[in-house]
């Protein structure tokens, strides 16, 4: 069993400092949540009843090939499932499998809000019709130095956009990850602000290439990668694909990040997969691919996680170095 790998970041490297760098932040997060626990927003009974699809690993059908696949073969079952981030659960990476399996994404609906003609809560079931699903296979590089190759099973973000209706001066989208702090441990815990919130401009958002989530190879996405909506931004570190959604708000002004309010001069808004932009900790020019051979040698990381083509034009004219 592979106890652990050279060039994974313990996470006690990386959560203390960030916690310590913005305690102020935390503290507004642990008040929020707080709030909503005393609310009883958020409380949700354990006791499985009848109403409660336990979705996960349930077959997906009707699914079509997209022309946005990558060739590459895709990583196991297994490694995506059993190596992953979710820090509401646990800083671990094996941890979270076996922490997520009671995680309950039925019923579960999505809040649409901000910058829109009207507001409005969509149903996931509702959601799941917006768009024939595609399979997506992905390159998924995360900050840490290790990548994968997922194949996601998705839709288009711009086909929730168009539903959403968003007002023309509305430029950028905020995501954020449900609270349930009684179902996902750490959220009791001082390890991030909690909610989980990501963010994007809107036209990263409408890019073809950016996708929510809702598969992953022929089954309904299992809940350790964010069950029942997460979103893929796959020329992004994978820190931006945020997980199980509940609201998604539109905006005129760059919406605050999780990993940018716990650490500004490590995780920027953008988050660009770039060989070139060293993390200030570590390189970030090569991976180690999930999966493969322990004497295997590094591969390099490509621009744009390989992407360039579709999406360097996005971002012409700035500067990646001070937009990171
Ligand atoms: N809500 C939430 N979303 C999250 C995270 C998290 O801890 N909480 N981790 C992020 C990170 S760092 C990565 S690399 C990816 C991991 O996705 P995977 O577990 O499906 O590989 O999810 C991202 N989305
Ligand atoms: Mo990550």
């Amino acid at each position: 069993m592979l106890i652990r790998k050279p060039d994974d970041i313990p996470s006690s490297e990386i959560t203390p400092k960030a916690a310590y760098l913005s305690r102020r932040q935390f503290l507004t997060g642990a008040a929020a949540a707080g709030a909503a626990l005393a609310g009883g927003f958020y409380l949700r009974s354990n006791s499985h009843d009848e109403s409660v699809v336990q979705a996960s690993g349930e077959k997906l059908t009707g699914i079509t090939k997209s022309k946005y696949s990558s060739t590459e073969k895709p990583t196991s079952f297994k490694d995506i499932t059993n190596y992953n981030n979710y820090y509401e659960f646990s800083t671990d990476k094996y941890e979270p499998n076996g922490m997520s399996k009671d995680f309950r994404t039925r019923p579960w609906s999505l809040a649409i809000d901000g910058m829109v003609k009207k507001r409005k809560s969509l149903d996931i079931d509702s959601i799941l019709k917006l768009a024939p699903l595609e399979e997506r296979i992905y390159r998924h590089r995360c900050v840490e130095g290790w990548s994968m190759v997922v194949p996601w099973v998705g839709f288009p973000l711009s086909a929730l956009i168009k539903a959403a209706d968003p007002l023309p001066s509305a430029k950028f989208i905020a995501f954020q990850t449900i609270l349930a702090p009684d179902e996902m441990p750490n959220q009791k815990r001082d390890v991030l602000a909690w909610p989980y919130v990501e963010g994007l401009r809107m036209d990263e958002a409408m890019h073809p290439l950016t996708i929510l989530a809702v598969g992953l190879y022929d089954q309904v996405l299992p809940n350790v990668d964010g069950a029942p909506l997460r979103l893929i931004v796959p020329w992004k570190y994978g820190f931006k694909g945020i997980k199980a959604i509940v609201k998604v708000s539109f905006a005129d002004k760059m919406p605050p990040t999780t990993w940018n309010v716990m650490a500004p001069d490590e995780y920027g808004f953008y988050s660009n997969v770039n060989p070139t932009v060293d993390h200030p900790r570590w390189s970030q020019a090569t991976e180690r691919r999930i999966g493969a051979s322990l004497f295997a040698p590094k591969q390099p990381t490509l621009m744009f996680n390989g992407y360039s083509d579709q999406v360097a034009s996005l971002y012409s004219g700035m500067d990646l170095r001070k937009n990171f």
